[in-house]
């Protein structure tokens, strides 16, 4: 092979599994990459990045909002998806097409195709900002995929096995790299590391998250 940064090249191969059931596409979201940014910047400014409450009283570090026809919420009540945006009263931004084709492709090229997801959770990063270990159990259909999008400061991805106390293995996640994850990983315990600081030259000093699921 001829390659001219032979001495520069990523050497992490383009496609990974981190586990059976979860698999990391490094650097496949770069051609539509403005359609997609373009369109964030739209979604948030409906629906602007908040700090959510957890049922237990703690606010996130991560800030969040949603587009798609369900969002994910939280507060003292609990974890659910609801159609309304509860700030605002009104419905969740429209998933924008650019959003639901990266993801249907992405899922095609994890291996799983029909992929219509109907919600996606926008996930905000500032340096420090983390997400401890968790499980998505919140949707109905635990059969679908969760297809997840990293745009911006790189992070680390802490993903274990279906008990908290497994070792979570780690998993550095770029701007452009995606996961696709589901069956036998659907439940894995999984979380971000405290964002390192850093200035990114298209998303600059954070790091965004899109999750799209199949809530109903
Ligand atoms: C994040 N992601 O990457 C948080 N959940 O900011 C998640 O919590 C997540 O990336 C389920 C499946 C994929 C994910
Ligand atoms: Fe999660």
């Amino acid at each position: 092979m001829t390659d001219l940064f032979a001495g520069l090249a990523d050497p992490r191969p383009a496609q990974e599994t981190m586990a059976e059931g979860a698999v990391l596409l490094r650097g496949f979201f770069a051609a539509g990459e403005a359609d997609v940014i373009a369109e964030l910047r739209a979604i948030v400014a409906q629906a602007p990045f908040r700090h959510m409450v957890t049922p237990g009283g703690h606010t996130m570090s991560v800030a969040m909002t949603n587009c798609g026809s369900k969002g994910w919420v939280t507060d003292r009540r609990g974890y659910r998806y609801d159609s309304v945006d509860p700030e605002s009263g009104h419905k969740w931004p429209a998933m924008p097409s650019s959003f639901r084709d990266l993801a249907e492709r992405a899922a095609a090229q994890g291996g799983l195709s029909s992929f219509s997801p109907d919600a996606c959770l926008v996930n905000r990063y500032v340096p420090g900002a983390k997400m401890s270990l968790h499980q998505d159990k919140d949707e109905l259909d635990l059969g679908a995929p969760i297809v997840s999008v990293s745009l911006g400061l790189p992070a680390t991805f802490m993903f274990g096995g279906l008990l908290r106390s497994d070792k979570p293995k780690r998993f550095r996640l770029a701007h452009g790299d995606i996961a696709v994850w589901g069956g036998p990983a659907r439940l894995a315990f999984h979380g971000v590391a405290p964002l390192a600081d850093g200035e990114h030259p298209v998303m600059g000093r954070q790091r965004i998250n899109l999750t799209f699921r199949k809530v109903i």
